[in-house]
């Protein structure tokens, strides 16, 4: 099986070695500044399972080679470039793990921009809430538990795709959990990434770190403002199983450097866009007022103090 893996950051260096390691053939498409390096090297994974592997390393900007399964890494704001590259693959099932919301929307943009029309393309979303640190380039640390969800088999265009990616990650050693309503899964782990991505990220702590005060009440408030947009979206979390949730990922992921806050350490632009900024304009919608995830959102839009330089301008949502 030809799995082409699109970006070599934290989750696409981890599922690359995985995936090469249970027997795929696995090529990694980045930017041209990180190829020879990535090839040179080969990837590794620290942790309690590690592991290594040596892939094909490819120029997302140049010839991608034939795919039979695509897996899109790259952060939410650089979907839509991404598609430009996958566009000129169509067909191929492709599986996206990003956090946050209106992931596809972003990549139906950048297939149309290269002529390549949506519906050719089977995009199927994951939910990953494995915690992994990027150590540098092809270098990364498994740092507590987590799984895949995906949506259960149901009838339709996505249930050979889903199906295909179930069996991959499955068979790369990933707990992957099949559930009937997954949208609401997509927005349980929005609210954890609300509530724990940007306060990490202002105040460079790791995830455990917000089970005391002061960073505690931010996050709780945070949670708060996305559950109450989740449910004016139809998804309804009672408070204490919120705020249960939270806890239980702030303790699985305790020693974890959120993946926004290991974007602020590396001066790079931030998923604050599709994970705070799309509570901020849902709740707009509903006419909710959110003074705290429009602050995180504010914050966050511009470089944090300390980070180096961002490499483009923060997204804006
Ligand atoms: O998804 C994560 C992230 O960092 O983006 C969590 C679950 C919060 C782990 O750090």
């Amino acid at each position: 099986m030809r799995i082409l893996v699109v970006g070599a950051g934290a989750i696409g260096t981890l599922l690359a070695v995985r995936l090469a390691r249970s027997g795929g053939e696995v090529r990694v498409a980045v930017r041209g500044d990180s190829v020879d390096r990535l090839a040179r090297d080969g990837l590794r994974v620290e942790g309690p399972r590690p592991d290594d592997a040596r892939v094909d390393v490819v120029d997302s900007a140049g010839p991608l080679g034939a795919s039979d399964a695509t897996l899109v890494a790259v952060k939410g704001y650089d979907l839509e470039a991404a598609a430009r590259s996958i566009g000129r693959l169509p067909g191929v099932p492709t599986l996206l793990i990003q956090n946050g919301l209106d992931l596809i929307p972003r990549v139906e943009a950048g297939l149309r921009a290269v002529g390549t029309d949506p519906s050719g393309v089977p995009i199927v979303r994951g939910v990953l809430t494995l915690p992994v640190t990027l150590l540098g380039p092809g270098r990364v640390r498994e740092t507590g538990v987590g799984w895949v969800v995906l949506p259960s088999d149901g009838p339709g265009p996505l249930r050979e795709p889903v199906r295909l990616w179930a069996g991959l990650l499955a068979g790369a050693g990933l707990e992957v959990r099949r559930v009937p309503d997954f949208e609401r899964e997509v927005w349980r782990k929005l609210l954890v990434n609300a509530a724990i991505n940007p306060v990490t990220a202002m105040h460079g702590v790791e995830n455990g770190r917000l089970a005391q005060e002061p960073w505690r009440g931010q996050a709780l408030q945070l949670l708060e403002e996305a559950r109450q947009v989740a449910a004016a979206e139809g998804f309804e979390f009672p408070r204490e199983e919120a705020e249960r949730e939270l806890f239980e990922v702030v303790r699985a992921t305790a020693a974890n450097r959120s993946s926004m806050l290991q974007d602020v350490d590396r001066g790079r632009p931030t998923e604050i866009g599709t994970i705070s900024g799309a509570v901020l304009k849902r709740g707009r919608r509903h006419g909710l007022d959110l003074p705290g995830t429009r602050r995180v959102v504010d914050r966050l839009s511009r470089p944090v103090a300390g980070a180096g330089a961002p490499t483009r301008a923060p997204e804006r949502p």
